[in-house]
């Protein structure tokens, strides 16, 4: 049995498949760890989402920001934009099977060693209370009612924790954060949503999420992607993934016994 984690897929389908017969994936052994961002903006949304729902037994997928964004344009929350690929879901007589299995997805998963997160863990937040939220939130995304989550997100960003949150800005604020986070201000801990770009290219008083000082807490490796002007990053606290498959880059994998990667 092996363990892989693969980064940001987002409609890519033929480069998600080549990447899993290079590392010789076998569904019925082996297990795959998804950052999220499933799809958009890459031309086989539909495809991509149905393989993962065929092989959810063996594989683990956290929800990004476009994930969330797709279950917001399934319930009709908001408009479309221009580079949206989504359609071939929207419009698929499987499209409530699939977003009814999305719904079930977390925004955070931990195991052993890892944490599997789309974007990164607001690093000062006490993570059994991250975890804690996170249930919250799987609760509402299977509730009935859970468009109201959904519109509650698309209707402001939390910049900053505060322990005076009442449940629903405390779950806007994780979804957010672990959906989005790049770069946090050094003044005051707040999170820059602005700023995508690489490191070293960032404005002086920012600073990437995963340098700053971890809450003890947090004492698992965290596998992350969503940020592909980042690429590949390894060291001691945290694994990054996006290697920007749908701006014409890399899909990369990585193998979470050896750390050998593989990319197509
Ligand atoms: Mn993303």
């Amino acid at each position: 049995m092996a363990k892989y984690a693969i980064g940001d897929i987002q409609g890519c389908y033929n480069p998600f498949m080549e990447l899993l017969s290079r590392i010789s994936f076998n569904p019925s052994k082996d297990i795959l760890y998804l950052v999220g961002d499933l799809v958009n903006r890459g031309p086989e949304s539909l495809k991509v989402l149905e393989w993962v729902y065929e092989h959810q037994d063996s594989v683990i997928t956290v929800l990004g920001n476009h994930d969330f964004y797709l279950l917001a344009r399934y319930n009709n929350l908001i408009s479309p934009v221009a580079d949206d690929t989504i359609d071939d879901i929207l419009h698929s007589k499987n499209a409530t099977k699939l977003i009814d299995w999305l719904r079930r997805a977390p925004v955070v998963f931990h195991d052993a060693d890892y944490i599997l997160v789309h974007a990164g863990i607001y690093p000062i937040l006490d993570f059994n209370q991250v975890l804690a939220i996170n249930h919250a939130i799987s609760n509402h995304l299977q509730a009935k009612d859970y468009a109201e989550l959904l519109l509650n997100l698309f209707n402001g960003k939390s910049h900053i924790w505060s322990n005076t949150l009442n449940l629903s800005q405390q779950m806007n604020f994780v979804i957010n954060s672990c959906t989005r986070i790049r770069y946090l201000n050094t003044l005051d801990l707040s999170i820059d949503y602005k700023f995508k770009g690489a490191l070293a290219k960032q404005p002086s008083e920012l600073i990437p999420w995963f340098k700053a000082d971890f809450n003890p807490t947090i004492n698992k490796k965290i596998i992350f992607g969503h940020w592909a002007a980042l690429g590949f990053w390894h060291d001691d606290k945290v694994i990054s993934l996006d290697t920007g498959c749908v701006w014409g880059r890399k899909l990369t994998a990585i193998n979470l016994e050896n750390f050998e990667i593989t990319q197509v």
